[in-house]
């Protein structure tokens, strides 16, 4: 059955001119990527949408981090889609992502650590209203 996830090239990203490499990896892995743009995140949307960490020490970090470029949003689409993107993406902290995924391949730091993709069905719905339905 198809399924719908979202998925973000964050800040630095974007900036070390990654997103042909990395949209080319969700086509090679044969999800389609129906909906794309390059964006301006606000601080009111990055602290919606970390709202989960906001008693971390690092959440002002993390705001600024997501706040200092454009990020660029995409809507993939396929068979278990959240599941196959958080293994094409890997671990959160790159030191800890395996080869191949492209944490593994093209991060080094733990906060800018690339790509950010939906955990679960529920929270794609969550993010694609926050990112694309404004
Ligand atoms: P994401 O939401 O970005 O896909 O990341 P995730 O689920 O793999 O990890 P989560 O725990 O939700 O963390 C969200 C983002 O916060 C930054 N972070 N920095 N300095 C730190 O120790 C630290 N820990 C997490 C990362 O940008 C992480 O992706």
């Amino acid at each position: 059955m198809s399924e719908k996830a979202f998925v973000m090239i964050k800040p630095d990203g974007v900036r070390r001119g990654l997103i042909g490499e990395i949209v080319s990896r969700f086509e090679k892995k044969g999800l389609a990527v129906v909906k794309a743009e390059l964006v301006q995140v606000s601080t009111a949307t990055a602290e919606e949408h970390y709202g989960h960490l906001k008693s971390k020490p690092f959440f002002g970090e993390l705001v600024d981090y997501m706040t200092s470029g454009p990020v660029f949003t995409m809507i993939v689409e396929g068979p278990a889609a959240v599941k196959n993107s958080r293994y094409l993406i890997g671990a959160t902290d790159p030191a800890e992502a395996a080869p191949g995924t492209i944490r593994g391949d093209y991060g080094l730091d733990v906060s800018e650590n690339v790509i950010h993709g939906s955990d679960s069905p529920g929270n794609a719905s969550i993010e694609i209203a926050r990112f694309f339905i404004r």
